[in-house]
């Protein structure tokens, strides 16, 4: 009976991460290079971003040269409110296993981390997570009227002021 209960438990669990996962859809998706039609630089200090404005049209595909300027690790996410705040726990665990040091990625703990639970990879088509002085790039396709905010979910950086609004026009 107890084992009934575990198994319906982790039933009941494991629906409500499909659930979790469904607004993705609403934010956009993860876009293709050969659509990309806007590209837009996105340089990342401690705490803030350059531009704190970023407009964009519905249905349009932007590559984001997202680079670190900062001298600690920061993240740019393109979510909505709610899911930065659902992702900032995600983060904080990072941070106390030994994954995400201040100015530092530990990649190898990161690996091993992930073996055991894949969110720890921390790896999202919506957001890139860089050390200092690296620079990547995000393709996405905005396809909603959702509110979107570019924000860095490092623990108290969101709060300090990280966070980029998107307008889709
Ligand atoms: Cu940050």
């Amino acid at each position: 009976m107890k084992l009934f209960f575990i198994y319906l438990i982790t039933f009941t669990l494991s629906f409500q991460l499909q659930l979790f996962s469904a607004p993705m859809k609403m934010i956009g998706m993860k876009g293709k290079a050969s659509d990309v039609s806007k590209t837009i630089k996105v340089d990342m200090y401690d705490n803030y971003y350059e531009p704190k404005t970023i407009n964009v049209k519905k249905g349009e595909t932007v590559r984001f040269v997202v680079e670190n300027k900062g001298v600690l690790v920061h993240e740019f996410n393109i979510a909505t409110m709610m899911m930065h705040k659902k992702h900032g726990p995600e983060m904080l665990d990072m941070m106390k296993m030994g994954i995400l040091l201040p100015n530092k990625i530990n990649k190898e703990k990161m690996k091993q981390m992930a073996k055991m639970n894949p969110k720890m990879a921390h790896s999202h088509a919506n957001s890139v997570l860089l050390e200092p002085k690296q620079r990547a790039e995000l393709i996405w396709k905005f396809t909603s009227d959702a509110e979107l905010f570019g924000g860095c979910n490092v623990p108290g950086h969101l709060e300090a002021g990280m966070i980029s609004k998107i307008n889709i026009n």
